[in-house]
Parts: structure tokens; C-alpha cells; sequence
């Protein structure tokens, strides 16, 4: 434990975050009822989902205790309006070990463009959490509208003193005591992150609105930059998909079950090794390596189906009593059967109640329509020829449903299948999408690969092969960034507004060096840290195994410049 000069312990910044992430929850759930009820409905899908798991893999477990715990990763999205309100957000989250990944130029995204750039929040290795910050960028719009949101957003004062006072503390000092970091976490749920329900100038915010710049509205109305979403983890999204449907009463039970049937039989079928390394990444690879193979059988899944779909039958899951506006009718990111990136679903914005305080101290009752409830399920973490392919296929699946939107709706086996096709082009496991340079992966050498090493006994340097016999193991990298297409998606989805076009002379272009500048530090580009992590891992095994004389020269030359890149990061 490491203490401070005063005696007081330090707290860990990564303990501190999964704190702010726990009362960030607990209170968006106090905020959007919606939104707790639908983490119950996560937990019930999440627990069948183990259930099945465990007959499968003989050896896993996952008790409520370890689910819950397990389950508490979230992503969340603000929306800042000033560069020095940006700037604060940037050294708040340093104070958690957050550090901004990846530059999201939303402004270039064709027909979906928003007047934002944005950056993500999170820690370099393993992240649980990460927090999608965009900040306004006001000169996107005509000098008369800039100069009217600017004089809105500059009235407002979202960092207390305090909250400053704690920050630069920690940033003098190296950290926080406990003490302290339960006073700069209060300030994010008690202010900075919170949902007020206040905001100002209703006149603006309607011109702004029906002029098609409803971010500018959504952002520079409000006096405080609440959460916009909290988004958890799924570890089966299709499942979860049926499940809100149902339990937000657009399909009945019999759908539920029938769908729930096909969506466990696809995920017994796809849940090998890999699925439980990229999925538990809590679980040690020896564990999973030692997992005794079981199976269920079809009998076994319809009433695990049956049983899920008694569950949501029960009163405290009768969400359509709540006030909302429905489930999205189809899932963003790749086909179900294409393990890459991420997939994301959300049930669609709520209309919330919003007090505009006028100029003249008048008061009008008015609502907004902005936060909705997103899920998740991360996959592999792409290469840049990964990405491409995915691009590529994304376009071509999502113009064939562009075509036809209501056909989720109307057959969901029929959409699935057509989705599914352009995305053929992947391979659909994690040892081809690596043999086709698709993903990223680690390696680690395996205790039979060291002591054959010793006696040198490894015939070749050739991963796969070393993988195949026993001598190492890997998992996939598991993707922990955005995608601006579907973050895209977002902003024009939960403002039901599709993009803001440039009303500035000429339309600005931004760069990564001025989000830079208004952060005042660099900003880690991410595939650097994928690659780095690749090649160290390759690197490490390889010595490991006593094999880095034999290793090609070009290939470790290349493993050792990704490495240096990565170190400098
Ligand atoms: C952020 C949109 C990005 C995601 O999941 O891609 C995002 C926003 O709506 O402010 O959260
Ligand atoms: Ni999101």
C-alpha cells in the first residue's frame, strides 16, 4: 500500500474508477428507471447465458456474486460545450487512470456529420470503463448562431471549486486518498455528470432545433453536461435484443421463446475457448485451457428458452409500464456470426421533462428527447486490413437495408441471413481471422513449451503450430474503442435528426493536433497500442521458448519497431 507524506493511503486510480463507474450507474438508474430495469433484464439473460456456458465448459463458473461483479463495465457519452470545460474533463478522468484514445472527427462523416470532434476516455490496458467525450466545435456554424451558443454555453459553470481544488490536488500529489477521491466522485454524480433537468433559453433551443442543429441545442441549452448514456456489457446481444422487445411489449412471449431458441443454439455452437477468453476476461487462459468439454443438448436449450421466457413474465419485468419509446428494430456493428469490433443495440431516446429558465427569470415547462439506453457486446480488436475489410462490408449490408427498413421488423431470420452475407468475406474463428492478419492477439508460452524449449525440442517459430501442439496459447485482443460510423449512427438516432450540415462561410476541418491542444496532452492512438501489445507478447514468447534466434530477421524487425512504437505511446 503506498501512502502519502501525511500517512493517509493512496488510493488506486483503477479501484477509484471502478468506483466512479459504480455510483455513475447507481445514478443513472435513479435518473432512468428504463435504464435499471433493463440491467435486470441483462442479469436474467446474462445467467442463462452462464448456465449454458458451464454445461458446455466443464470447470467455468459464475456465481451471482462473480456476475455482478463481472458485469459492472460500462461506457458512457458526454457532450461538453467549451474547450476549457473540455480541457478539466480531460484532467478529471486522468485522476482515474482514464487517458483520451483515439480522435473521432464527426464533422466528416458524409450525410451523419455533427459540428463535434471527440476523443474516448479510457485506460491503455485491459479498460472496463471509457467515456466518449465530444466538445462542440461552435465555428461549424454562421457567425450569428456561433455567437449565440457561445454566449449560452459561456453563462454556465459545471466544475465546482472544489472539484478543481481535488483535481489539481491529485495531479500535485500523484493521487488521492480515499477521502478525497469519495469527494471528487461525489462531484461528478452529484454535478458534473448529472442529469438537472434545467436549462435556458427555450427560444434558442427551438430556433436551434428546427434549423437542424439540435446537438447544439441538446449541448449548449443545459446548464451541466449530463451522461447522454450508460452503456453495459452483454454476452449475448441477440438474446437481450428478444428479451427488451418482449418485456417492452413489441413481441409476445411465444417470439420471445422461439427467438431465444435459435439465439442459444447459434451461441452453444459459437461458444468455443476463444468465445470464453474474449467474454470472462477475469478468467486466467490456464483456467480455460483446463475446461473439460461438456455439451447440451437441444432439449436442454428449449427449456432453458421456456424458463427465461417465465422469468420476464413476472410483474417486475412488465417494462412497458414504464414511459418509452421503444426497441431499435435492428443491431449496428458486424452480422451476429462475424466475431470483430463491437455490436451495439439501444432502446430509442426518452422524452424527459426540462425546466427553460428565460432572460426575463420566466419559467417554461418543456421536454427533450436525447438519452437513450445502448447495450454492448466487444469483440476482436481489428488490424488495419481488418478494419478495411469491415468497412467494406458494413457499407454493402447497411445500403441492402437502407432499401427496406422495416424488414428487421417484419422477418428477422430473413434480414439476419441478408445482413449476414456481405460479411461471408470474414472468416467466422479466431485462428483464421488471425492467419488472415484480420485481429490482433496475445500470446503467452505454455509451462510443456518452456520445458521443451529447455530441451529443444520446438521444431518451428511458427505461432500457430506452437499454438496447435500445446507449446503456447493466445486470446484475441479485445476491441476497446469506438466506431464513428455507429457513434454517428447515435447522435442522429437519439436526436432524431440525421446530421447538421456547415453553415460557416466555409466549413471548418479539424484535426487531432487541435483536440490535442485543447486538451493539452497527446491523445494514444490505439491500433499503436494493439500492434505494441501483439509484438511484445510474440517477443516475450519467443524468448521464452528459447526460439529468438530462429525468428526470421524481418519479422523481428518488425515485431520490434510495433514494440517501439508502442513504448513511446
Ligand atoms: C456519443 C456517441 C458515441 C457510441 O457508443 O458509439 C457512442 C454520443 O451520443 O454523445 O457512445
Ligand atoms: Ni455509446
Amino acid at each position: 500500500m503506498t501512502t502519502f507524506a501525511t500517512g493517509s493511503t493512496v488510493a488506486n486510480k483503477i479501484d477509484m474508477q471502478n468506483r466512479l463507474f459504480a455510483a455513475l450507474s447507481a445514478m443513472f438508474g435513479r435518473e432512468v428507471p428504463l435504464y435499471d430495469k433493463s440491467l435486470a433484464v441483462n442479469k436474467a439473460c446474462n445467467q442463462a447465458v452462464c448456465a449454458l456456458l458451464a454445461k458446455l465448459h466443464r470447470g467455468f463458473t459464475m456465481g451471482d456474486e462473480d456476475l455482478d461483479r463481472t458485469s459492472g463495465e460500462r461506457h458512457g457519452a458526454i457532450r461538453i460545450g467549451r474547450p476549457d470545460e473540455y480541457r478539466w474533463i480531460g484532467r478529471l478522468f486522468a485522476c482515474f487512470a482514464m487517458e483520451p484514445h483515439n480522435f473521432y472527427d464527426m464533422t466528416n462523416v458524409g450525410a451523419k456529420s455533427q459540428p463535434i470532434i471527440a476523443t474516448a476516455f479510457r485506460s491503455t490496458l485491459r479498460p472496463e470503463h471509457r467515456v466518449f467525450s465530444s466538445v462542440l466545435m461552435t465555428d461549424y456554424f454562421d457567425p450569428a448562431t456561433k455567437e449565440r451558443i457561445e454566449g449560452l454555453v459561456g453563462k454556465r459553470t459545471v466544475f465546482s471549486d472544489r472539484a478543481k481544488q481535488l483535481i489539481e490536488k491529485s495531479e500535485k500529489q500523484g493521487g488521492l486518498d480515499w477521502t478525497d477521491a469519495e469527494a471528487l466522485i461525489k462531484e461528478c454524480t452529484d454535478r458534473i455528470f448529472k442529469w438537472t433537468g434545467k436549462a435556458r433559453d427555450h427560444a434558442l433551443y427551438k430556433e436551434l432545433s428546427a434549423a437542424g442543429f439540435k446537438i447544439a441545442a441538446d449541448i449548449s441549452c443545459f446548464q451541466s453536461h449530463h451522461l447522454n448514456h450508460l452503456t453495459p456489457n452483454t454476452f449475448c446481444m441477440d438474446l437481450y435484443t428478444a428479451a427488451m422487445k418482449h418485456c417492452l411489449g413489441e413481441v409476445d412471449a411465444a417470439w420471445f421463446e422461439a427467438r431465444a431458441n435459435t439465439v442459444l443454439t447459434r451461441l452453444a455452437a459459437q461458444a468455443d475457448h476463444d468465445f470464453m477468453k474474449l467474454h470472462f476476461k477475469h478468467v486466467p487462459l490456464e483456467e480455460i485451457a483446463a475446461y473439460g468439454r461438456g455439451s447440451v443438448s437441444p432439449a436442454e436449450i428449449a427449456e432453458a428458452a421456456r424458463a427465461l421466457a417465465a422469468t420476464f413474465a413476472r410483474p417486475e419485468f412488465a417494462l412497458s409500464k414504464l414511459t418509452h419509446a421503444g426497441f431499435k428494430d435492428f443491431t449496428e456493428g458486424p452480422s451476429e456470426d462475424t466475431p470483430v469490433l463491437l455490436r451495439q443495440d439501444a432502446y430509442k431516446a426518452l422524452t424527459e421533462a426540462v425546466e427553460f429558465t428565460e432572460n426575463d427569470g420566466s419559467v417554461v415547462a418543456s421536454s427533450h428527447t436525447a438519452r437513450f439506453g445502448e447495450i454492448e457486446e466487444r469483440f476482436y480488436a481489428c488490424t488495419p486490413k481488418g478494419r478495411a475489410l469491415y468497412d467494406e462490408c458494413l457499407a454493402v449490408a447497411d445500403a441492402a437495408r437502407e432499401k427496406d427498413p422495416a424488414w428487421p421488423k417484419r422477418d428477422m431470420a430473413g434480414y439476419e441471413a441478408a445482413y449476414a452475407k456481405p460479411f461471408a468475406a470474414f472468416p467466422k474463428t479466431l485462428a483464421e481471422l488471425i492467419a488472415g492478419g484480420f485481429v490482433y492477439a496475445r500470446y503467452v508460452p505454455t509451462a510443456k513449451g518452456i520445458a521443451a524449449g529447455r530441451s529443444g525440442a520446438l521444431a518451428t517459430t511458427s505461432l500457430p503450430e506452437l499454438v496447435r501442439d500445446g507449446f503456447a496459447d493466445y486470446e484475441g485482443l479485445r476491441y476497446e474503442d469506438f466506431l464513428p460510423v455507429s457513434a454517428a449512427g447515435i447522435f442522429a438516432s437519439n436526436l432524431q435528426q440525421y446530421g447538421t450540415k456547415s453553415t460557416a462561410a466555409v466549413k471548418p476541418t479539424y484535426t487531432q493536433r487541435q483536440l490535442e491542444e485543447i486538451l493539452g496532452k497527446r491523445i494514444i492512438d490505439a491500433t499503436v497500442v494493439y500492434a505494441g501489445v501483439e509484438a511484445e507478447s510474440k517477443l516475450e514468447t519467443y524468448e521464452k521458448l528459447g526460439l529468438s534466434a530462429r525468428v526470421p530477421a524481418a519479422e523481428r524487425a518488425e515485431l520490434e519497431r510495433a514494440l517501439a512504437a508502442y513504448r513511446a505511446v
